[in-house]
């Protein structure tokens, strides 16, 4: 563990010293984010009304478009000669998010990152390839200094150039990858097209990934094309980037830091509190971020949090598993599918590749159509009946998702690679 002293706390230490730093944090962002003393003063609320946790649902939301409308600089609560960085995350929308950050909150960003580095085990001695984008995305510069804090050796590869990341991974002897699950199995691939035997070629331990939503089948063939352990990590841009929440050995949750957030889930239609272990929208307050406090931010992930103690000794909240977001759900004729959940089916699947995509439209009534590739051995095989595995694909599918889909069998390779985040989904009745 990076900071065991803050990592092994017990819950009641936990919770009072996040009352503690909530009751500042409501002063701080009431007395220097405009933004805010206007929010309470609309809610009828004054900073001191918030004394712990529990009287959390008297303060409002602030939500994405809250920091659009405050484009270019943010919800700011210094002045802008105090911000040291800043990032941004593009959006769907056309108007970018931007955060910011001041020094001490690049530091405490760094000790999160450090400590998710740690948190599955690895430590000083590792070498680790961060293939995360360095730029205006949080992924590359957030795993960079977390990594070097940490005393690991960091190689900054960034994205892309496939072939280059493959001969660095084996002629470095890196011990950890640093990338989007989506592009960790597009390596796994192209690394047998170029003739590695990655079990044997590389000294692979370590995979942390994170920046999309991936399956525990996703999980599985990760592991065992590249014969390492691989890790979930959470976040977003507005709360620093990643390093909100880890996973440790036990790949059993994500492990939240709430030293530095208060995390709740709420009911996405109606706005109220769940109760832990109730599926809901995350949402988070950061209770000690200088440049740009968010109180009750909703982040439109769906997740299921557990208090339980971690066979791993930490007793942080966990998430187990985010399992998509309310704005990636597919409402198709009334029925809601989310793209994870087919996900789990296609990978299940032996006959399949690693690579899909969910086509969307409507002709009178809404279609789904799923392109998926054949594995390279099933692609080859003569006696391979189409017919016969659509049905099985399709009679596992109905089961989870309700609606029938139609299924098109592609040729290996025929779906375009991202190096970033994948994109799975093209709802045609969006254009
Ligand atoms: O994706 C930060 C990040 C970088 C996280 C590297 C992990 C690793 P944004 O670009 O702002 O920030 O996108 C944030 O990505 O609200 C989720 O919907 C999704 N997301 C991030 N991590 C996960 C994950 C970065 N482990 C948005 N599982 C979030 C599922 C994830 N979704």
């Amino acid at each position: 563990m990076f900071e065991p002293e803050i990592e092994k706390m017990k819950p009641e230490a936990i919770a009072k010293l996040q009352n503690e730093r909530l009751k500042k944090m409501m002063r701080y962002a009431y007395e220097n984010v405009p933004f805010y003393k206007k929010k309470f003063k609309e809610a009828n609320i004054e900073p001191d009304d918030i004394k712990s946790s529990e009287d959390m649902h008297k303060v409002p939301f602030t939500v994405k478009n809250d920091l659009r409308d405050h484009y270019p600089y943010g919800i700011l609560a210094v002045p802008r000669e105090d911000i040291v960085r800043f990032h941004s995350s593009s959006g769907t929308t056309g108007i970018p998010t931007v955060v910011g950050y001041t020094r001490k909150d690049l530091e405490t960003w760094s000790r999160l990152m450090a400590r998710t580095i740690a948190c599955p085990g690895v430590k000083k001695g590792d070498i680790m390839q961060n293939i995360y984008g360095y730029g205006l995305f949080t992924g590359g510069l957030g795993f960079h200094y977390g990594a070097e804090l940490l005393g690991v050796s960091v190689i900054p590869t960034s994205t892309g150039n496939t072939k280059r990341q493959l001969k660095i991974m084996k002629d470095m002897k890196t011990t950890v990858i640093a990338c989007t699950p989506s592009y960790a199995l597009y390596l796994s691939e192209a690394a047998i097209d170029e003739g590695y035997k990655p079990k044997e070629d590389f000294n692979l331990k370590y995979g942390l990934f994170g920046a999309e939503a991936w399956s525990e089948e996703a999980r599985k063939k990760i592991q065992d094309n590249l014969g390492l352990g691989a890790y979930d990590c959470y976040g977003l841009s507005e709360l620093y980037g990643p390093g909100v929440a880890m996973e440790c050995q036990h790949q059993n949750g994500l492990h939240i830091w709430t030293d530095e957030f208060l995390v709740e889930t709420i009911d996405p239609e109606t706005g109220e509190v769940l109760e832990p272990g109730k599926r809901g929208e995350l949402v988070f307050t950061m209770l000690t971020r200088e440049a740009m406090p968010l109180l009750r931010y909703r982040t439109r992930d769906l997740a299921t949090l557990s208090q339980e103690e971690c066979e791993c000794g930490r007793y942080h909240t966990r998430i187990m598993r985010v399992s998509g977001r309310s704005d990636d759900m597919l409402i198709i004729g009334g029925v809601n599918v989310f793209p994870s959940q087919i996900e789990e089916v296609l990978f299940k699947t032996p006959e399949l590749g690693d690579q899909y995509q969910i086509y969307v439209d409507r002709k009178k009534l809404d279609r789904m159509t799923i392109k998926v590739e054949l594995s390279p051995e099933a692609w080859v095989d003569k006696d391979l009946d189409k017919g016969a595995l659509i049905k099985r694909i399709l009679d596992e599918l109905v089961s989870v998702i309700v609606i029938k889909p139609k299924i098109e069998l592609l040729e290996p390779k025929t779906i375009e690679r991202s190096v970033g985040k994948a994109v799975r989904v093209v709802d045609l009745r969006k254009s």
